[in-house]
């Protein structure tokens, strides 16, 4: 015999999941014990549990794993629903396990309950509340099977307190095989017909390419066929931006320049990307519901192929196995019109790359010079995470992702992700630098997790662009309620004696002329470093200024 609590852990083992997230609470304390004789899975406590969830989704980005979390029920669940709303955006495999009142109380409006399926149903990808204790392992098998075959994504599983003290009979811990989606022959041979007959064939690609495969077979098929790839956004990490074939990045408000180049487009193949309203500029490029051209989407759930726009041809299949199939029948060498093609947008893709604007203002650093910095200094295999919020567009816009870089981002575009991000990042890769950006704004949602960097040993370099504002929200007033200012103004703490209370070697940057020593003393510190700039508000993108904002407003 054995308990139900100990059962769930053994299970994740078996899923192999080696570290999860948590913010411990007093309805899953028998999981928490039984944690404590499994090594194998490293629990990391955050201190909120959004930070919690975000890192896992991070270190599921980071690692091919299934992300997993811990909350306890009620308050710890609400905190804990933006990383399920984002696992969702993203289409991230995830289990958010939640503690849950005794089954007797159930349905009683007890303390801090809460019916968490019914709260999570239209995020998730499945629910379930466990009241058998001999169904446990298998929920948690169809759990994981569900987070990850066809469109990866969130299950909330809750767990009764009473529930997983209960001993059941000790059985083998079901896993469940894959079961992947794969492309007829057919398909693929029509889908090479239409490259072929393309004159201007763009590949669009997201997020589910962002393994070392996907990545590996993106840039063959883009080599062999000749193919321009514009990155979905958030994914701008997906190709090499110096190789040839890179073609640009369709994230938040992409330059017109760029859309316009990629438009004339004959055959947009997206694969692995959803083409939502960010990717699409608003559901404008390629269109929705009727695409200007032909548009093929390889995804591995059909019910999302063609939902919210016509295909030409849509390939119900695993995307990374699409393209290494494609690989297989590419021609001998790419057509020289494709080449050109090429050519014209990755001129174009670079040219959108160059910033020199100015890297001091009155008010205050140009963040795009503090940028450019780490663009110079960082790794070829550094991690970037990043939150929300305008100083963002410098980071998309001037960091060069090549190499091994990786862009670590939420496309829910959930504040909060930038620091959790980067702590989960650098506990995967405790050898790799790791660079996480917020806003001023962002930072005080959930920087506190570097609390949780500097317990458990990560070492990242934690940005906080401080412009006394919700700068995104006060661009967006200049544009629509020009001179009608109203509740973005932010006053911060001393951001430097902040960082450094955590334990954090921490700088804080005025000017321009402290970026390079600092950043020279932060890459070369071997603890957790904060660094405070103090960013220009009259700056607010790499595209305009405030007082060119609000003239035009
Ligand atoms: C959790 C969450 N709350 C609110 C928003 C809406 N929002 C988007 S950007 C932004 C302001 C970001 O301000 P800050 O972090 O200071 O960065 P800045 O834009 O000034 O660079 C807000 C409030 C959001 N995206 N996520």
């Amino acid at each position: 015999m054995t308990r139900a609590a100990d059962i769930l852990v053994t299970s994740l083992i078996q899923h192999d999941i080696d570290r999860v997230f948590c913010v411990p609470g007093e309805s899953y304390l028998s999981v928490l014990d039984a944690m404590v004789d499994a090594p194998e899975t490293h629990v990391v406590t955050a201190r909120h549990e959004g930070g919690a969830g975000f890192m896992a989704i991070a270190d599921a980005k980071v690692s091919g794993r299934t992300a997993v979390a811990f909350v306890s029920r009620g308050p710890g669940a609400m905190n804990a629903a933006i990383a399920v709303h984002t696992a969702q955006q993203d289409a991230v495999p995830m289990i958010l396990f939640v503690g849950q009142v005794e089954r007797p109380h159930l349905g009683m409006n007890a303390f801090q309950e809460v019916d968490h399926a019914r709260l999570f149903a239209p995020m998730c990808k499945w629910t379930a509340e466990v009241h058998d204790p001999d169904r446990l392992a298998d929920v948690v098998a169809t759990a994981f099977h569900r987070a990850r075959a066809g469109t990866p994504g969130p299950v909330v599983i809750s767990l009764p307190e009473d529930m997983l003290e209960e001993t059941v009979s000790e059985a083998p811990v079901p896993v469940r095989g894959p079961a992947r989606a794969a492309a007829a022959a057919s398909d693929i041979e029509a889908l090479r017909k239409q490259i072929a007959a393309a004159r201007k064939p763009l590949i669009v690609a997201g997020g589910l390419l962002q393994t070392a495969a996907g990545r590996a077979a993106l840039q063959r098929v883009a080599e062999a066929f000749g193919l321009p790839v514009a990155a979905a956004v958030r994914q701008i990490d997906v190709i090499d931006n110096d190789h040839p074939n890179y073609a640009g990045h369709m994230g938040y408000g992409a330059p017109g320049e760029l859309i316009a180049a990629l438009s004339q487009s004959d055959l947009v193949l997206a694969v692995g990307a959803r083409l939502g309203d960010v990717t699409s500029q608003g559901y404008s490029f390629p269109a929705a519901p009727c695409p200007a051209q032909p548009v093929v989407q390889v995804w591995p759930d059909a019910t999302e192929l063609g939902s919210f726009r016509d295909l030409a041809l849509g390939i119900a299949a695993d995307p990374a196995e699409v393209l290494s199939q494609l690989s297989a029948v590419a021609p001998e060498a790419p057509e020289p019109a494709h080449l050109d093609w090429c050519r014209e947008l990755h001129a174009g893709a670079l040219r959108l790359r160059q910033w020199d604007g100015p890297a001091e203002a009155e008010d205050g650093v140009v963040f795009g010079a503090f940028v450019r910095e780490v663009d110079a200094m960082l790794a070829d295999d550094a991690i970037i995470a990043s939150d929300a919020g305008n100083f963002g567009a410098w980071v998309q816009k001037v960091i060069r992702f090549g190499g091994d870089r990786r862009m670590l981002g939420p496309c829910s575009g959930a504040m909060g992700f930038g620091v959790p991000g980067a702590v989960a990042a650098s506990l995967r890769f405790p050898g790799r630098q790791v660079i996480g950006f917020a806003g001023d704004g962002g930072m005080l949602m959930t920087g506190n997790e570097l609390a949780t960097a500097i317990q458990y040993g990560a070492c990242p370099i934690i940005v906080v662009s401080d412009n006394g504002s919700y700068g995104t929200i006060r661009m967006h007033q200049e544009k629509s309620f020009p001179n009608r200012l109203a509740m973005t103004d932010l006053r911060n703490p001393d951001f430097r004696a902040w960082g450094e209370s955590f334990g954090a070697l921490a700088f804080q940057i005025d000017r321009a002329d402290q970026i390079r020593p600092t950043l020279e003393q932060a890459l070369a510190a071997e603890r957790p470093v904060f660094i405070s700039v103090r960013t220009s508000l009259e700056h607010i993108s790499p595209n305009a200024t405030i007082s060119q904002l609000t003239k035009r407003g």
